[in-house]
């Protein structure tokens, strides 16, 4: 039948698993850098301002999380000091705190820079280093935030230059289930966790489009997934488009994530996001 041709057995599975609750309950991230190269004093009034002005547009544009970076995490990024990512991050964390009602999430691997984040009201951590540096679990478990935590092989500086798995699927679950150990024998519930294959890090092209394929493997430890692929090099080596030209890439592989299953999407570009999902979500009502 053309129906079962056109129609994978790994299709079906995925969009039987999702229900329209699952849809409703996607929330968008929009990212926020304050990296050197843009923010370099997170301090100063003109770069504050400006950074909250496209906290403001995001928010008109229909964000659910605001997710600020002080730390890049990009291949080849150089380390940032502990002071230099609080001045750059946690300014901004308060000013967005004391206007909006928006959460917040602050994206960032070291424990100090947690501390803060959490006294200043942070609504979640985003690690991409899954809370294994020195510290983290500590400062985390003495507070009630949320915690995204993320699949990385290797170190951003030197990630890409061969990354290798087993089979890559087992590997980053068995990575997860290690990790949500490590959080529960410190008194962090389970509830309180997030997981992230971490796309590009440490991941071959093959490799980034099998886990989007089959991200809905991940269900099966009952937590929320969060992916994100907005603008990166999975889209730019695959379609041979710069940075600013990744729009349509980074909306269809949102779908597809959505589609597997993904609670939380993180991108650039959040009124296009919420539109796609929008389209998602009403023909979900229609599919019986
Ligand atoms: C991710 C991320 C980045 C991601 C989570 C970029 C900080 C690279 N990517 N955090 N951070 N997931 N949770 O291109 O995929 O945005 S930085």
């Amino acid at each position: 039948m053309i129906e079962n041709s056109i129609k994978t057995q790994a299709d079906q599975a995925a969009l039987a698993n999702l229900s329209i609750a699952d849809l409703n309950n996607v929330q968008v991230m929009g990212i926020l850098n304050v990296t050197p190269d843009s923010f370099s004093d997170g301090g100063n009034f003109s770069h504050l301002d400006s950074a909250l002005k496209q906290v403001e547009l995001m928010i008109e544009n229909g964000v659910n999380i605001i997710d600020i970076g002080g730390e890049s995490t990009r291949p080849g990024a150089v380390d940032v000091s502990d002071k230099d990512e609080i001045t750059r991050v946690i300014p901004l964390l308060k000013a967005i705190k004391s206007r909006f009602d928006t959460p917040v999430s602050i994206d960032t691997s070291k424990a100090v820079v947690m501390n803060e984040a959490i006294n200043y009201g942070a609504d979640m951590i985003n690690d991409v280093r899954a809370l294994q540096n020195k510290g983290c679990l500590d400062v985390v478990a003495q507070s009630d935030i949320l915690i995204c935590l993320m699949h990385m092989q290797g170190m951003p500086r030197t990630m890409q230059e061969n990354p290798q798995y087993e089979d890559i699927i087992n590997d980053i679950l068995q990575f997860f289930v290690q990790r949500i150990e490590c959080c529960e024998q410190k008194g962090i519930k389970k509830e309180r966790l997030i997981l992230d294959p971490g796309f590009g890090f440490g991941k071959t092209q093959k490799h980034n489009y099998q886990i989007l394929a089959q991200l809905s493997s991940f269900k099966k430890l009952n937590l929320p997934l969060l992916a994100g692929t907005s603008r990166k090099s999975m889209l730019g080596q695959l379609l041979n488009r710069d940075v600013d030209q990744r729009l349509a890439g980074s909306l269809a592989t949102a779908m597809v994530a959505v589609q597997q299953g993904a609670s939380i999407i993180r991108v650039h570009d959040v009124a296009e996001t919420v539109d796609t999902i929008k389209i998602l979500k009403t023909v979900a009502q229609y599919n019986q």
